[in-house]
């Protein structure tokens, strides 16, 4: 029996792929189809995927003449497939010529013609509807945002709102945005699909609530709110109102991190009794507004190491902080957390103490090692107590990050998803709730 290969994205797929896999399928006997996951795609730069990958993997398997399909998460996955799978042939577009040759060393390499007129960005370009985006906000945050922005298609901000029109001019400097409005109100009646909300942290509540049963969904700095609550009532609202309500925390989508989560479920370090995770930033020095840091570390940074602790370790039982106070706001604060799964939380924030901000997953059999900045992540080590074992991830990590954070939230929102899988409701109600906690005193 003659093995055939082929990998794709096959995002709307279309004659071009047809083309491609009817052909592949005619060099043998049996076809096997690799199709790529939403993180490898972002991973290589892909941000424009429409399709989520169960669609397009449902797509392909609906394909009588495809034998399997399969999902491809990282790059070296093909010489690793070419061997599980003793696959005869490798075969792929011309618009990959040369660029597989390596894979020569493990099947025959066929580059076949690619179809002329029509592919993925064509389609995407005639079908899709821009998303309109309102920036709520004038600031650093939304500056970061509209720079990012533009590696992602199809999502334009087309309106900013903050009071301060002096602000909003110093953003539209370096960023085209058609419509201002100093009225959240005029905001809220314009046409926008969705909001990025970057102002200050006590306004959040206000603002989302409004935004949401105004039918917008919601993108929103963290944290998103600091009293008890009142997630719990906003994420009922958007349920109600049909609308997405996700916090903009970066690491949560970028493909390094959920590689991680990947890789950790396969027990390579035993059972995990511990994680550990820090995040400081001295604000004052980085020349940031008393009004901000006044806030206090708990409340500006904690969601960060949380979230680590939450993906790993679940559901918290307890916590216990370890706060320092300047008599104003904490300058640093250790929550220590235990969890249903017997796992500890220890997550360190501050922004006047600095320290290493990296993190590590320690199992029974090794521990997982995150370089700093463990949030922008890029690479990650498995040790253990014999160090030739040790392996290490590569991934990229492009820009700011957020980027991929906009990809996902668009992608949930054409595909009509109000939760995300990588950053669930309960994922943002529990690392909200150390924030609320802290703050409940
Ligand atoms: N294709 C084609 N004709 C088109 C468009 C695409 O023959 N008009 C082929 C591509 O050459 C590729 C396959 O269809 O072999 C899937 O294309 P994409 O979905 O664009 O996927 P791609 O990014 O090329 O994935 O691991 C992933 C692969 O390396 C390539």
């Amino acid at each position: 029996m003659k093995k055939i290969i082929t990998y794709g994205t096959y995002d709307m797929l279309h004659i071009g792929h047809i083309n491609l896999l009817t052909r592949a399928k005619a060099r043998g006997d049996y076809l096997v189809v690799g199709v790529t996951s939403d993180d490898y795609d972002r991973s290589r730069g892909k941000l424009n995927v429409v399709e989520s990958q169960e669609t397009r993997m449902n797509a392909i398997r609906q394909l009588d003449f495809v034998d399997e399909v399969i999902i491809e998460t990282h790059k070296s996955q093909k010489e690793e497939d070419m061997v599980a799978y003793e696959v005869d042939e490798f075969v792929i577009g011309d618009d990959w010529v040369g660029k597989f040759d390596y894979l020569n060393e493990f099947t025959k390499v066929i580059y076949l013609a690619r179809t002329k007129g029509i592919s993925s960005t064509k389609l995407r370009n005639e079908k899709i509807t821009p998303i309109r985006i309102g920036i709520v906000g004038a600031n650093g945050d939304a500056r970061r945002f509209l720079r990012e922005l533009k590696y992602v298609d199809f999502v334009d901000a087309t309106h900013i709102y903050s009071e301060k029109k002096k602000r909003i001019e110093k953003v539209l400097e370096k960023h085209d945005i058609e419509n201002i409005s100093l009225d959240y109100e005029e905001l809220l009646e314009s046409d926008v699909d969705a909001l990025y909300i970057c102002t200050d942290m006590d306004e959040h509540y206000e603002q989302i609530k409004m935004a949401l049963k105004r039918g917008k969904h919601v993108l929103c700095e963290n944290p998103l709110v600091l009293k008890d609550g009142e997630a719990e009532e906003l994420f009922k609202l958007a349920k109600k109102e049909n609308k997405l309500l996700l916090m903009a925390l970066k690491t949560a989508f970028a493909p390094a991190f959920n590689k991680l989560l990947e890789e950790l479920k396969n027990n390579r370090i035993g059972k995990i009794k511990e994680v550990r995770s820090s995040f400081t930033s001295l604000y004052g020095e980085r020349g940031f507004p008393k009004k901000y840091i006044k806030h206090g570390a708990t409340n500006l940074l904690m969601s960060y190491p949380s979230l680590i602790i939450q993906k790993v370790a679940g559901e918290s039982k307890s916590v216990t902080f370890f706060d320092q106070h300047n008599g104003k706001y904490d300058v640093s604060n250790r929550a220590i957390t235990t969890h249903k799964n017997g796992v500890i939380g220890i997550a360190t924030v501050g922004i006047g103490m600095k320290t290493e901000g990296h993190a590590i997953i320690a199992g029974t059999k090794g521990y997982v090692y995150i370089p700093a900045p463990w949030w922008l992540t890029k690479e990650f080590y498995f040790k253990f107590e014999d160090e030739h074992k040790e392996f290490k991830f590569e991934y990229e990590f492009d820009g700011d990050g957020l980027r991929y954070m906009i990809s996902e939230f668009a992608s949930l929102i054409r595909q009509g998803k109000i939760e995300s899988s990588r950053l669930t409701i309960d994922d943002m109600l529990e690392l909200n709730g150390v924030v609320v906690a802290y703050n409940r005193g």
